[in-house]
């Protein structure tokens, strides 16, 4: 308004008027970045309403015009103690001494983690979790830990959902401060698909531990030692529980397996132990422990590690998931992982219900009710159908034990099928599958969990494509240009596979080029953190943190595009999922609180009929009573 008072008056604009004081304060002139959040806001929503979703969407199911209810719980008192004041007053060694001595089995939630990664690729929001974390606080304050963060939920807040991973973090440790949380860390990989600089990884996790993280569950895709005890240093150097695990595959119970063995696997928990891991964990990530499998494993590091707790993850892909985990726990483990029955089962986790009803009245009984476990199951019921256009049952109807066979990991096996069925090709999951096995076998027969399952389902995807078997493979690999991910695994990027790479596939595949040995980030220089940091003030203003850096050490691009978004459209994460995703209808009226307090009253109200002459359309909103309106490009 005050621009187009200036530019009204008559001795302004016949040059009649003294500006020199423009020249004598040229900081006048020198706008600061805009705070305007509300306006941000209503750009996004204009966006949405002109040109649809600003976030790709993987199904037609809308997300659904639900408010999901949510429990009530006691607000008065504060949420009981857990095991977190355990932690926070002896430590993670006392931490793991009582996990050890206590009496029944112990529950891991995945709900906020793995559960929806695997089934709805991991899009589910700060602003879901935040609803019903108060609940979580004062009813599940019996859980070992919640997992809450990391995997691949990093990468996709940025990305997608336009949020920042560690306000993610921080809002969770403020909402449910007696539960301890639990993380995914891909161990030299921190939460990204690559190999990183040492002093990115530590930096990642001390960050971590200061913005509220706990317990890590520290792996490398392949088992490689010098990668799984990096991150396992830079855990432990920042003060975190360290959870290291051996990824498992294969088969310990068939005889004719002899790659990966009982006694392979107990070698490598050997080195964790000696590495100072407080917890151990079997990664069972495709669901591949079978009750007798579980057994043998499970009990023999039960007798081994007499102290050690023992925390068993593993998906439910073939259905066989409750049977293996009530096995884990008979044989000796402490822990083991499960999901909400509604965010449970298929490549999810086993279902916690599930679990507490078998073991009601046992000795093992895990002290939950099903009481607690139904309004908790309710709310994620509903939350769900927000998600439709992530969901993975469109495709997925049942579990599968094939899975056996072809041994791809939980949240792969979803993205897979899901690929194959959205170009049409249901036909093709089955293609693909078969792929998947030859083309394990072709590299050696890897330990297949992120990012070397990304390498095994990307070389898959490649001779479907192609139409090559594995013979064929062999015969033309001199000729064939393989994706990237194959190449760099076998340039050495992801480190040293067991029992070596296959040969003379990768030297063909290499065609000379060059290899590194050993850890990959050994020889990586430092990340520059001070000259990050100064890059991205400069480009995006002064408000720019630590956190922000370490997204950008890993994720350069994303996190620019981060930084871009959230400029121009503000705080979309505070937008309810179903207005978020697919944007109000003309006419709606909705609520946003961008901060505790302040809520701001939106409606919209029209989009202009004709194009402005440089093709923008004019959408009318009212804010908080008072008119307001954004122009949009038409993309159209
Ligand atoms: C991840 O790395 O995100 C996984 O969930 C692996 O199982
Ligand atoms: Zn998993």
């Amino acid at each position: 308004p005050f621009l187009l008072n200036v530019l009204e008056n008559q001795k302004f604009l016949n040059g009649t008027i003294d500006t020199t004081f423009i020249d004598e304060h040229p900081e006048l002139f020198q706008f600061k970045p805009s705070k305007n959040r509300a306006q941000k806001l209503l750009n996004y929503l204009g966006a949405l309403l002109v040109n649809g979703s600003l976030t790709p969407l993987a199904t037609n199911i809308k997300p659904a015009k639900i408010t999901p209810s949510v429990p009530q719980t006691p607000v008065a008192s504060p949420p009981p103690e857990g095991f977190k004041r355990i932690l926070d007053r002896d430590g993670p060694e006392g931490f793991a001494k009582a996990v050890r001595a206590h009496k029944g089995l112990l529950l891991m939630d995945t709900t906020f983690r793995d559960a929806h990664q695997s089934l709805l690729a991991t899009r589910v929001r700060t602003h879901d979790l935040l609803r019903i974390s108060p609940f979580v606080s004062h009813e599940f304050s019996k859980l070992y830990s919640l997992e809450n963060w990391g995997g691949a939920t990093f990468d996709v807040a940025l990305r997608f959902l336009h949020e920042c991973p560690w306000e993610r973090l921080d809002s969770m440790r403020k909402a449910i401060p007696n539960i301890p949380f639990q993380m995914l860390l891909r161990g030299a990989n921190a939460v990204g698909y690559t190999s990183y600089p040492d002093n990115s990884v530590y930096k990642f996790c001390e960050l971590s531990v200061q913005a509220g993280m706990d317990v890590f569950r520290v792996f490398d895709s392949l088992n490689y030692l010098p990668n799984l005890l990096l991150g396992m240093d830079a855990v432990g150097n920042a003060g975190g529980v360290i959870e290291a695990a051996i990824s498992y595959t294969g088969d310990i119970s068939d005889p004719k397996r002899t790659k990966y063995t009982l006694k392979y696997y107990l070698d490598l928990a050997e080195q964790l132990v000696k590495g100072g891991t407080h917890v151990l964990c079997i990664k069972d990530m495709a669901g591949l422990l079978k009750p007798r499998a579980a057994a043998m494993l499970v009990g023999a590091l039960r007798e081994k590690y007499p102290d050690m707790p023992i925390h068993v993850h593993t998906h439910d892909t073939s259905g066989a998931g409750v049977a293996s985990m009530l096995q884990c726990a008979r044989s000796g483990a402490d822990v083991v992982d499960v999901a909400v029955d509604s965010m449970s089962g298929m490549t999810s986790q086993p279902s916690m219900g599930a679990m507490v009803a078998c073991l009601e009245g046992d000795e093992l009984d895990t002290g939950f009710t099903l009481d607690k476990i139904s309004r908790y199951n309710a709310y994620w019921e509903q939350t769900r159908t927000l998600y439709g256009p992530f969901e993975c049952a469109v495709t997925m109807k049942s579990g599968n034990a094939d899975v056996y066979q072809n041994e791809i990991p939980g949240g792969q096996y979803t993205n897979l099928q899901f690929q194959a069925f959205s170009l049409g090709l249901g036909e093709q999951f089955e293609e693909v599958k078969a792929a998947y096995i030859e083309a394990n076998q072709l590299m050696g027969d890897l330990i297949k969990v992120t990012p070397s399952s990304k390498v095994v389902g990307d070389f898959a995807q490649f001779m479907v494509q192609n139409k090559l078997n594995a013979k064929d493979i062999l015969e033309k690999a001199d000729e064939l240009s393989f994706p990237k991910s194959v190449v760099e695994f076998m340039q050495g990027h992801l480190g040293e596979p067991y029992g070596g790479y296959p040969e003379p596939l990768r030297t063909k595949i290499l065609k000379g080029m060059p290899t590194v040995s050993g850890r990959p980030g050994q020889n990586m220089e430092p990340f520059d953190f001070v000259a990050a940091k100064e890059q991205l003030t400069q480009r995006y203003g002064v408000d720019i943190s630590d956190y922000d850096v370490s997204s950008y050490s890993m994720y350069p691009q994303v996190t620019e595009d981060y930084l871009r978004f959230r400029e121009k459209y503000g705080p979309v994460d505070k937008l309810d999922t179903r207005i978020f995703l697919t944007g109000p209808k003309v006419g709606e009226e909705f609520e946003v609180e961008i901060e505790k307090g302040k809520t701001l009253h939106i409606k919209t109200l029209a989009m202009a009929e004709d194009l402005t002459p440089n093709g923008e359309r004019e959408v009318f909103f009212e804010l908080n009573g008072q008119l307001r309106s954004v122009f949009i490009k038409d993309e159209e």
